[in-house]
């Protein structure tokens, strides 16, 4: 069985070993060194360069190598009849938690504020509004894999929670919206916004002036999702007028961010370089091993993505 790795700038030789300890009868090449593409049936893919994946004539499924699909779907040579699967994993999951509740709780505990303090030698206990966890509303778009578990353990803090989806939900201690008066609503009640959606053309630039005119005064925004959700040039007048009130961005139009981009300077914004979760080849080698025997044997891909709604 052949398969491909075309993941540049990823560890490839990381997948290899890990999809070799896990079936050791695969035959792996690394792009761009593809002994003989046309014996490729499977392949591991991860912003792979426009046309390479139609260049596999017998390729019958390709495993993304993170949850979103969209660096896929983007390529306009992308074979269309390929099956398609993403990343489902407890630690790509555990990571996004983590990353989500951190910054959640950093906003709640106003610490952007009590680091501004630090840096002009201020000792001021009471400068800040006393919030208890239930009285601060946080809403997250895309209650998925990600966007569910994050609001699960948010509302095991106690948090008010509510989440906005293409259906609706019924999720314990998470509020549900759908729709666009849905997100219209659960605007008006959040403090604290999360972004955890796919990058479609239906949420391509969502985070916009609009969306943030119709949040309270002062929200704080959390975009872990894809650089793509974000209209730019909204960003920093919006800060600027205190309509919001602190960023934390972890994904951006331009990865890696510019050296010169204003993003990197502005007080209110927090950047991460695209790490709030990462997806580790230890546990999700195995999972791909299974789906290539799934589709051998005639079982449906798991982990599938529908490629009509692009996620
Ligand atoms: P899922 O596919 O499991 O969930 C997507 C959610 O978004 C679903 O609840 C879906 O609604 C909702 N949704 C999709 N389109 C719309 C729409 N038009 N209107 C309203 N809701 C919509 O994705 P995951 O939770 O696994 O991942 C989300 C994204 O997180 C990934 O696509 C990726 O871009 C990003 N990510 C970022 C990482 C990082 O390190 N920064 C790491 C991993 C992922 P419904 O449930 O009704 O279908
Ligand atoms: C992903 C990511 O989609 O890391 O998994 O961005």
């Amino acid at each position: 069985m052949s398969v491909a790795i075309i993941a540049p700038g990823l560890k490839a030789e990381w997948w290899e070993r890990e999809l070799a300890r896990n079936n050791s009868d695969l035959d792996i090449d690394i792009w761009p060194d593809i002994s003989d593409p046309g014996a490729v049936e499977y392949a591991l893919a991860w912003k792979p360069p426009a046309g390479a994946l139609a260049n596999f004539p017998d390729l019958k499924a390709v495993f993304s190598l993170g949850a979103g699909v969209d660096h896929l779907f983007i390529d306009p040579d992308f074979p269309k009849h390929v099956k398609v699967a993403r990343v489902i994993d407890p630690y790509l999951t555990a990571g996004m938690v983590e990353y989500v509740v951190l910054h959640v709780l950093r906003y709640h505990k106003n610490q952007p504020a009590l680091d501004a303090q630090q840096t002009a030698h201020v000792w001021d206990d009471r400068a800040h509004e006393l919030k208890q966890a239930d009285e601060r509303r946080v809403g997250i778009l895309g209650l998925g894999e990600l966007g569910r578990s994050a609001g699960e353990a948010l509302a095991a803090l106690q948090f008010d929670v509510s989440g906005w989806s293409r259906k609706p939900k019924d999720l314990p201690g998470i509020r549900s919206f759908s729709g666009p008066d849905g997100l219209s609503e659960l605007l008006a009640r959040t403090d604290i916004l999360v972004c955890l959606l796919p990058l479609t053309p239906q949420t391509e630039g969502i985070l916009c002036r609009d969306l943030f005119a119709q949040l309270p005064a002062g929200a704080c925004l959390i975009n872990a999702a894809r650089g793509g959700h974000l209209v730019e040039a909204d960003l920093i007048p919006a800060l600027d007028s205190g309509q919001l009130s602190h960023t934390t961005l972890d994904v951006f139009r331009t990865e890696p961010l510019p050296r010169d981009h204003p993003f990197w300077d502005h007080p209110k914004i927090t950047v991460t370089p695209h790490n709030a979760s990462i997806t580790d080849p230890r546990s999700v080698a195995r999972a791909i091993v299974d789906g290539i025997a799934a589709v051998e044997s005639g079982e449906t891909l798991p982990n599938a993505v529908d490629p009509v709604l692009g996620y």
